[in-house]
């Protein structure tokens, strides 16, 4: 079976490790949000949060995130000595015995969403919607250049859209667009933003690979000394936006990392809705190819729109095909003998998830509802194969 984890902020998370337990979890994934991102993770902090994590009746599975500093996504300023601190973090984790490290190589923001709270059945869902992320780039941002990132219909569609907007709505656009990184309650600023986006002017889609490639054969003697495995997140979304270059949207992007590197550290977290919300992302065929340097899953759902809009469904309702992941998971599990840790990657946002003070798509409830779900579809799958005599 999967190792079922959930991700949890650590000491600031409204959801306790006894919840996390509760849910039928045996790990959790987290990561020492404190600690300013560059700066090395000691053995000490790493120490005293697993012991936490333990006291739970718990095992701190994967590192989510171990961030990588913006300096080494431009190769530019201090990167040379945020490396070194990434090594030695590096080694520092895998002392303790924790092997699985999950980070993302996406410039400025992380995840990007234009409605935190769209409505669904279940509550609320998050939310990507083209017009109202346009219209946030241009009217809100101020983005300088943005006008020729855009042409006539879609620039006309997003004032359209930004007009209709009520001024509440307007401000929860805002803020669901600049919502700080994950596990910190501090949002971005506009200056903010503006400022890290012309850093990273001139760095374009090769660049930002090159500086991935470099980072990740840097530290490879890191990941082979201490045992730790590197595993990528995809974007999120998986396409550009605010004129930033993506480097693992699809693919081919997997492709050329794997290609580039000789070690069997470098991996992935594979990310069923972020991968997902991208039509030509072809989930079990990825799978299929790259399942063996598959070292963490995140499984959730995302219905997209001819438009190319998306919002997170039900973990198993939407386009994701999660029923094969998991079947795909279960042979890998027998073939390889190796059980991938998996969690419910965010849920929807109950009424009664209202009382609890989470973070934006890590409600308790509708994660909880989530990994059911998913337990009893994997359930059925492993009993199938005992069936079939596999
Ligand atoms: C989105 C989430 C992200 C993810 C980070 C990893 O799908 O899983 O918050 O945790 O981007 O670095
Ligand atoms: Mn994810």
């Amino acid at each position: 079976m999967l190792q079922k984890t959930m991700r949890w902020y650590g000491p600031q998370d409204g959801v306790s490790l006894r919840d996390i337990a509760q849910a039928g979890c045996t790990g959790v994934v987290t990561a020492l949000h404190h600690i300013p991102v560059g700066e090395v993770w000691t053995e000490d902090e790493i120490r005293k949060r697993k012991h936490e994590v333990e006291a739970a009746g718990l095992n701190w599975q994967v590192v989510e995130s171990l961030p990588v500093h913006e300096d080494i996504k431009k190769r530019s300023g201090n990167y040379q000595q945020w490396i070194d601190n990434y090594k030695t973090s590096l080694h520092n984790l895998g002392a303790q015995g924790i092997q699985v490290v999950t980070y993302n190589f996406m410039p400025v923001l992380d995840w990007l969403r234009t409605d935190l709270f769209y409505p669904t059945k279940t509550g609320s869902a998050l939310r990507f919607e083209w017009d109202a992320f346009r219209a946030f780039d241009l009217f809100i941002l101020k983005r300088p250049g943005v006008e020729k990132d855009y042409n006539e219909q879609q620039t006309a569609a997003a004032k359209a859209y930004f007009d209709h907007l009520s001024e509440d709505k307007k401000a929860a656009l805002a803020s669901s667009c600049m919502q700080g990184l994950p596990g910190s309650k501090e949002a971005f600023s506009r200056e903010n933003i503006l400022a890290l986006l012309k850093e990273f002017e001139g760095i374009d889609e090769k660049t930002l690979q090159s500086h991935l490639f470099q980072f990740l054969n840097e530290i490879t003697p890191a990941l082979e000394q201490s045992g730790v495995k590197m595993a990528i997140h995809p974007d999120d979304p998986p396409f550009a936006v605010l004129g930033l270059p993506r480097i693992m949207s699809h693919a081919d992007h997997i492709r050329a990392m794997l290609e580039n590197t000789t070690s069997s550290h470098v991996g992935l977290c594979f990310c069923t809705g972020s991968y997902g919300a991208r039509k030509e992302n072809d989930l079990p065929k990825m799978f299929r190819e790259f399942g063996s340097r598959v070292y963490f899953l995140h499984l959730r759902s995302t219905k997209r729109d001819p438009a190319g809009n998306f919002f997170e469904d039900d973990h198993l309702a939407g386009d994701a095909d999660l029923y094969t992941i998991i079947k795909l998971a279960a042979e890998l599990q027998h073939t390889e003998n190796r059980s991938i840790p998996m969690r419910p990657d965010h849920g929807h946002q109950l009424s009664i998830d209202q009382h609890i003070d989470s973070f934006p798509g890590y409600s308790f409830v509708g994660r909880l509802k989530g990994l059911a779900e998913i337990s009893g579809m994997e359930h059925a799958i492993y009993q199938q194969r005992a069936e079939n005599g596999l």
